[in-house]
This record gives C-alpha cells, sequence and structure tokens, in this order.
C-alpha cells in the first residue's frame, strides 16, 4: 500500500481537494489512517449484503472509489440473478477501480461506471451503498439523491448511508473535531498535514449534521432508519424501505 504524504510538504497554494491519480493511488492508506472505523464500516456493508440480498437485484455502490463496498457486497451476496453498479465520477478511481475488481474472482457482474451519481438511474435495487460520498455534492441535490434512491429500492431494500457530520453545538462540534484530530495524529499524520488538508476539503466537503440527515431520509420516505455506527464526526446510518 502507498503512504499518504500528499500534504507532507508546505505547499505555496493549496487548491481545492480533487479524486485525481494522485489522491487514487494511495488512496487505500489516505481513507485507513483518516476515517475512523472504515474498515468496521466496510466489513459491516458486507454483512449487511448478506442479510438485505434479494435475487433479481439490483445493489449500487455510488462514489465507488477503489470499489472496496463493492468487493464487500460482492464477497457476501449468493442469490440469483445479482447485479452490482460500482460509480464515480473520477476517471483516476474508475481506472484502478476496474483493475481492482479484476483481481479477485467471482461469478457476479459488477459495471463499473464512469459518471455522476446524480445522473445515475437507480432501479429494482436491493442495497444501495453511499459511503462518504453525499458530502461532496452541493447541498441543493442531496434531497433528490436520496429521493431517488427510495423511488429505486424494492420493498424491504436497504441504504447504507456512511457520512462526516457536524454538530450545531460549537462546544461539542469542536470536541469532536479535535477527537478525529487525534486520531489522524496517533496514524501519523502531522500537525501541517491535517491543516493542509482540512484547507483543501473545506470549499469541497460540506457535512451536514445528523438530524439534517435523519430529515431528509424522512422525507424521502423512509421511515424505518438508524444510526449504526458512530465514532468522533463520523457515522454510517441504514434506512430500510
Ligand atoms: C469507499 N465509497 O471506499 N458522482 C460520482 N462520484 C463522486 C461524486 C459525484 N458527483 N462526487 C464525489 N464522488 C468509497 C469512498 S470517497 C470518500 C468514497 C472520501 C466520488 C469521488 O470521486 C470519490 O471517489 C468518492 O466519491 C468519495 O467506501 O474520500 O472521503
Amino acid at each position: 500500500m502507498q503512504k499518504d504524504a500528499i500534504f507532507a510538504e508546505p505547499l505555496a497554494h493549496i487548491q481545492d481537494f480533487r479524486f485525481d491519480d494522485q489522491v487514487a493511488d494511495v488512496f487505500p492508506d489516505m481513507i485507513q489512517r483518516s476515517v475512523p472505523g472504515y474498515q468496521t464500516i466496510i466489513q459491516t456493508i458486507g454483512k449487511l449484503s448478506g442479510r438485505f440480498q434479494q435475487p433479481d437485484s439490483n445493489y449500487y455502490d455510488l462514489g465507488c472509489s477503489l470499489g472496496a463496498a463493492t468487493l464487500a457486497m460482492r464477497r457476501n451476496i449468493s442469490v440469483a440473478n445479482s447485479r452490482i453498479i460500482a460509480v464515480d465520477n473520477s476517471s483516476a478511481m474508475v481506472e484502478r477501480c476496474e483493475r481492482h475488481l479484476l483481481a479477485f474472482r467471482s461469478d457476479i457482474p459488477v459495471e463499473v461506471k464512469l459518471a455522476d451519481i446524480r445522473q445515475q438511474p437507480i432501479e429494482q435495487a436491493a442495497i444501495v451503498v453511499i459511503n462518504f460520498t453525499l458530502q461532496f455534492l452541493p447541498k441543493e441535490d442531496r434531497n433528490t439523491l436520496i429521493s431517488r434512491v427510495y423511488q429505486g429500492l424494492k420493498p424491504g431494500g436497504l441504504l447504507i448511508l456512511s457520512e462526516k457530520f457536524i454538530n450545531k453545538d460549537a462546544q461539542t462540534n469542536d470536541l469532536l473535531v479535535e477527537l478525529h484530530h487525534d486520531f489522524k495524529r496517533a496514524n501519523g499524520y502531522s500537525e501541517l498535514e491535517i491543516s493542509q488538508k482540512r484547507s483543501a476539503l473545506e470549499n469541497v466537503m460540506k457535512p451536514d449534521t445528523l438530524p439534517e440527515h435523519q430529515q431528509r431520509l424522512q422525507q424521502a420516505g423512509f421511515t424505518s432508519q438508524t444510526l449504526w455506527f458512530q465514532c468522533f464526526n463520523f457515522c454510517s446510518m441504514v434506512a430500510i424501505k
């Protein structure tokens, strides 16, 4: 695994964060060292796939990056006529994702698509995974996507939505941010790396509050939803149609 040192040296000008070749090359290391509970979430996506699989269905991984959630689903789906659609709008990610998937044998077809998830039709879905991707969409596009996911799910279908979140209360928000930074420090990131990455993400990633997520899911039609994972300011939710 290539080590993430993208923000290790002082940068004269910090550009907005992009999912380019440089990021895609170090992505497994970057996400493990930056997102608390990432491995637990991926493993649980696998477990949930086993539980919520339905024959003759589609499984979506929206914002698939290198396909970690796709692989977790593929390993756990055993019913007939299943198809996974993995979508990302970064060509650097999609190229590597395709190669990555080829390295593991499976009878379940996966279509990896270079596309914007806002344009991706969702049909006959047993499971839709949006693992740390909604936060990168413009705020005004998030309701529409979650509503389309609800419409595209079969009865009993599952949405798994993982996000970084903010608290409206400044005191507890600052505490969670600091605990997350401690986590990054413990994983070998320097103060410079933490602060330069934060600046690069500032205009690109806009987290919602937990109540905003819960309300959006409800408005879309999900009457059954819960937070199943939280570590600091990172969480994962499930919603069942
Ligand atoms: C994982 N889910 O490893 N359309 C398609 N893709 C997008 C869009 C968009 N509008 N916006 C951002 N992306 C993965 C991790 S990473 C999370 C997801 C992170 C893509 C972007 O190119 C990137 O690959 C991914 O969403 C977000 O489980 O890096 O914090």
